[in-house]
């Protein structure tokens, strides 16, 4: 077949250096950007039989979103602009690792199983984020697509991707595929939700955004001009000096629990990743301390403003909050024991919390690293409507109708979306006249430490009950035990990454110094029980 040839002559472009075996992670494929060029086009061809598959248009995102400037990644977008389920992530590490003669074989393996219709039509959005390697790999990834009606959207945020892939399955009803509909569908919803604010000062409408110098910053500033005033931003880290990620950004801010450089964080603060889909907020008080807002703070805030609206409007929809092992247990214990919120723990990766908020009429699921969003069923958004629209209602309940109706578009619900969750977040502080340190004192994080332990084979750590616990290597699990019994309400467990060639140790506990001294002796658990590598890790 002339497609076939087509293959055979582009791959021979990208080849695949022999024996290097990769896989379909937490978020796609991640690693230093020199292994990732026959990755790239090989998933514009996974890609183009996805989208001849489900007869609709695929997204295809080039980043590697918060990890350093020299590693990239690629991730899949499926039709409603969520990640690609995970029969297709298996399909993705497949053709990955098959070798370069094998490509072909492996290629017609998947459409046989798919039972593909070659000559279907496909169409693939491309989009990368501002590295610059992400430049090459996606016109590899475009090579991958080349013989058929591929769209490069070029610089765009991870979220901005999936968006634009579910407005174009939707022919328009969820918005309109291109930037301009991004900008004006979210900042038109932020504005006309902001209305419901009363009294609202020029100080209170100040925010400072650290965009980790990464293309974040880039659509903030193009936000800006949409938003009509309504939110006055002062932008860090904006990419024309710094290095993406280093020394700032979401991911940074929260590991390190510090503000970034080159941003004055004593007002109300908050900091993107690499690729704009998460975020965390942050300020440091008259007494020099540093206050983080992370993910698990920002699914409470929401969460309260969402159950507060329904209890006004007597609306009976069931609200659950996902989070994952890493989301603080004060937080866990505030959302169940304070507000009666259903909650349900997931294994790291938005795609699982995305999955498990879908389960409800109304799911918000935030990891603690700050990546996620809200879902709304559609039965529970035509309930709202119809409330809304109904004049026979009381004055009370109509309000609370009418802004949960308002809320709804300024969600990107597709994924995690940096802007979107800020301007939501914003409208909401707005809207209730709280500050940054009256949201913070809702509850107290519990001190906690965030590690990364190097070993030969992260594989060799298996875990179990939403990664929790580890079940292998052997006796790893006993050792945490018996540490985490050492301190008072205490918690710890290790986890491979699914980004990052690292294990990460997780801990908490009653005082900063316990949570810290717990997470360095777990690590040197780790170290010593599955295979670490480049010497013990040192105390904090
Ligand atoms: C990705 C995923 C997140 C996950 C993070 C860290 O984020 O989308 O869901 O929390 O990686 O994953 P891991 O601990 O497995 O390395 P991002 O923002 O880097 O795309």
């Amino acid at each position: 077949m002339v497609q076939f040839q087509e293959v055979t002559k582009q791959s021979a472009l990208h080849p695949k250096p022999a024996g290097l075996v990769l896989q379909y992670g937490t978020a796609g494929f991640r690693t230093n950007a020199k292994l990732l060029d026959h990755i790239m086009f090989r998933m514009g061809l996974l890609a183009t039989l996805r989208s001849k598959k489900t007869k609709a248009t695929i997204g295809v995102m080039v980043t590697a979103s918060h990890n350093p400037e020299e590693d990239n990644g690629v991730k899949l977008v499926d039709p409603m602009g969520e990640m690609v389920t995970p029969t297709w992530e298996v399909y993705a590490t497949q053709l990955a690792n098959a070798e370069q003669d094998d490509l072909l074989a492996s290629l017609k393996d998947i459409i046989e199983k798919e039972s593909i219709n070659m000559s279907q039509e496909a169409n693939v959005f491309v989009g990368k984020d501002t590295r610059s390697s992400s430049v090459s790999l996606s016109k590899a990834v475009l090579d991958g697509v080349s013989a058929l009606a591929g769209h490069n959207y070029g610089l765009v945020t991870t979220p901005q991707l999936h968006y634009m892939v579910c407005c174009q399955n939707t022919q328009g009803e969820y918005g309109e595929a291109t930037m301009k509909g991004y900008y004006t569908k979210l900042s038109q919803a932020f504005i006309q939700l902001t209305k419901n604010a009363s009294n609202c000062t020029d100080d209170q409408k100040h925010l400072s955004v650290d965009g980790a110098n990464g293309i974040g910053a880039l659509k903030v500033r193009e936000m800006e001009s949409h938003l009509k005033k309504e939110l006055h931003i002062s932008l860090f880290n904006d990419g024309s000096t710094g290095k993406l990620n280093h020394q700032c950004g979401a991911d940074f801010v929260k590991v390190q629990q510090k503000p970034p450089t080159g941003m004055n964080s004593g007002e109300r603060c908050c900091s993107f990743d690499g690729d704009a889909d998460r975020i965390v907020y942050y300020y440091t008080d008259s007494e020099g301390r540093f206050h983080l807002l992370d993910g698990d703070k920002v699914a409470t805030l929401i969460s309260t403003f969402l159950k507060e609206l329904l209890t006004q409007a007597g609306l009976d929809l069931e609200m659950a909050v996902v989070q994952t092992a890493y989301a603080n247990g004060s937080s866990t214990n505030y959302l169940e024991d304070t507000m009666k919120v259903t909650v349900r723990c997931t294994k790291t990766g938005v795609k699982h919390l995305h999955h498990a908020a879908q389960e409800f009429d109304i799911g918000v699921y935030f990891e603690a690293n700050g990546h996620g969003t809200v879902l709304f069923s559609k039965a529970a958004e035509e309930k709202i409507q119809r409330l809304a629209e109904d004049s026979s209602v009381a004055n009370e309940r109509k309000r609370a109708a009418l802004l949960l109706r308002s809320t709804i578009p300024v969600i990107n619900q597709t994924v995690g979306d940096a802007i979107s969750d800020m301007l939501l977040i914003e409208a909401i502080l707005a809207i209730k006249g709280m500050t940054i340190q009256q949201w913070d004192a809702i509850y107290s994080d519990l001190p906690n430490r965030q590690l990364k332990v190097k070993v030969a084979d992260r594989r060799v750590i298996d875990t179990a009950d939403a990664e929790r616990r580890a079940v292998s290597p052997k006796g790893l699990q006993e050792a945490i035990d018996s540490l985490v019994r050492k301190y008072r309400e205490a918690r710890s467990f290790v986890r491979p990454s699914g980004t990052e060639d690292v294990v990460r140790v997780y801990a908490e506990a009653e005082t900063q110094e316990s949570a810290d001294s717990l997470a360095h002796e777990v690590s040197l658990a780790v170290y010593r029980l599955a295979g670490g590598v480049g010497g013990e890790p040192e105390p904090l």
